[in-house]
């Protein structure tokens, strides 16, 4: 009794600390996506690692940043983006220890943000000991932890194809599944054991005062058969669980990988966010100057749920590469691209390196390219020694020291995002688009925001005929900009110089 009292008492505690953390609406703030291992190297091994991540969290403060999203920091065989994991509860030793993790979360929460880890929910590593065992024999207490052909039906593990390949290895005994590959096996989510042992594992971090997580891969959970293997009812219904587990505890936020179908897994019932891949693209190609790309946004826009996560590029090769790339470092359209999600709807994610124009790391494959360390300058590296990965081809003119014009524009929006409610929880409205130009409107119910913007290489004129009468705006985007009126019926001009973007604030 008494025992059970004190751990009430913790809990309580814990949460009390934990709901003072944080502003309410954190979420709607800016998020990076970091790698811890090309982030900050503190121990001179040229692996970056949590220590060295607390000592560049005043930097992401002085940035604006409200929410950090760790890629896998447990244990893992894969020595590299961490999706192949050993242990849930224990922090890769390259990158600390759970202390380190502990520390972490409170100096972040010291500076008002936030962090989330990645939760790699439906595989293991093939190294994971459970899978050592079940892999060996039949009679392995964790046999039915993972997915076996010899469990199912005879004839259950052929005519499977699932991006491209068979996703059927044999084992020491019997055949396996493993959707993303050979080294990576599928847990076996029927088995209430497997439930029970990630839920303790979700609570673990949790009760450590996490701020939730990114739930990776979950279409995938739970498999029917060769034909019926993404996005099942069991894959919905489990994802809903562990959203409502997660949020029990005050404050969090979870934000799912669903490719299969992102706007169904960001509503509220089921995920809550998930990410909106497609929408990058049309932002690049909106930002290139393509007008059926502007089209496309403001109609993804229009349509989204508001919980969807948005970014212009990731980790994976397939989301895209980085900006100055994609843009071959030209800054003024990297701008607009950063402007047409950082002002919009949704909860933006910017991939660690962005802010800076950071390009991708030279003679790497597509995903490792993206995976690179940080750019910080030659005063204070990311490492000492030489780093896991090489640096990037332009981290010798693009880095965090250097004067940099790119990293004061991403300042200045993200201080418009933490500045105005609008931006961060408004609704969006009133989206016009007239060749390489878009406007829309951002709206609580005491605030409105319109942010115009011009994708073309020329300048524009571009007619606001939808807000109200007579109103007085101010210009918040470029800050020297003149005030702007509304005739009778709701209507006024902007002149836009080319590749530029303005925004004003509605007067009450
Ligand atoms: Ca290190
Ligand atoms: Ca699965």
């Amino acid at each position: 009794m008494s025992l059970s009292k004190t751990l009430l008492g913790c809990a309580f505690l814990a949460a009390t600390l934990h709901a003072g953390a944080l502003e309410p609406g954190w979420e709607k703030g800016a998020f990076m996506e970091i790698f811890v291992r090309g982030y900050q190297d503190s121990n001179g091994d040229g692996v970056g690692d949590l220590r060295g991540l607390t000592s560049r969290l005043d930097y992401l403060k002085a940035l604006g940043i409200r929410g950090i999203w760790l890629m896998p920091v447990t244990a893992s065989s894969d020595h590299d983006h961490g999706y192949a994991a050993t242990d849930y509860r224990r922090i890769s030793p390259e990158y600390g220890s759970n202390a380190d993790m502990a520390r972490l979360l409170r100096e972040a929460h010291k500076r008002g943000i936030g962090v989330i880890m990645d939760y790699v929910v439906n595989h293991s590593s093939d190294q994971h000991p459970f899978f050592q065992s079940a892999s060996r024999s039949r009679k392995s207490p964790y046999r039915d932890w993972y997915v076996f052909a010899d469990a199912q039906v005879a004839g259950y593990s052929s005519g499977w194809q699932v991006f491209d390949k068979n996703p059927w290895y044999p084992a020491p005994e019997g055949e396996y599944l493993g959707i993303f590959g050979k080294n990576m096996p599928d847990f076996n989510w029927r088995n209430d054991k497997v439930v029970d042992y990630h839920f303790k594992s979700l609570r673990y971090w949790l009760d450590m005062g996490l701020d939730g997580y990114r739930l990776d891969a979950v279409p995938h959970l739970v498999e029917n058969n060769a034909k019926d293997w993404n996005d099942q009812p069991e894959s919905r219904a489990l994802t809903r669980r562990m959203r409502e587990l997660i949020q029990s505890y005050p404050g969090r936020y979870v934000v799912c990988e669903a490719t299969a179908n992102p706007v169904a897994y960001a509503q509220p019932e089921l995920c809550g966010s998930a990410f909106g891949f497609g929408l990058q693209y049309d932002i690049v190609k909106a930002a290139k100057g393509q007008p059926e790309a502007v089209r496309a946004v403001a109609d993804y826009y229009t349509a989204m749920p508001p919980g969807m996560a948005t970014m212009l590029s990731n980790h994976d090769g397939f989301a895209g590469r980085r900006m100055w790339d994609q843009f071959e470092g030209n800054e003024a359209r990297m701008r607009l691209a950063a402007a047409s999600y950082l002002l919009g709807p949704g909860t933006p994610f910017i991939y660690y390196g962005e802010e800076i124009g950071m390009a991708g790391s030279p003679d790497q494959s597509p995903d490792d390219e993206l995976r690179g360390p940080m750019s910080w300058g030659s005063a204070q590296p990311f490492s000492a020694a030489r780093p896991f990965r090489p640096y990037a081809s332009n981290a010798a003119t693009q880095n965090a020291q250097a004067p940099n014009a790119m990293l004061a524009f991403y300042k200045q929006l993200i201080a418009l995002r933490n500045g105005l409610p609008a931006i961060a929880q408004g609704r969006f409205e009133q989206a016009q688009v007239s060749g390489l130009s878009l406007s829309f409107q951002r709206r609580t119910e005491s605030q409105t925001v319109v942010v115009v913007l011009n994708y073309a290489n020329q300048a524009a004129e571009v007619a606001l005929d939808r807000l109200p009468p007579l109103a007085a705006l101010v210009s918040e985007l470029p800050r020297e900009g003149l005030p702007l009126r509304s005739d009778a019926q709701g209507r006024a001009t902007v002149g836009l110089p080319p590749l530029s973007i303005a925004v004003y604030r509605l007067l009450p």
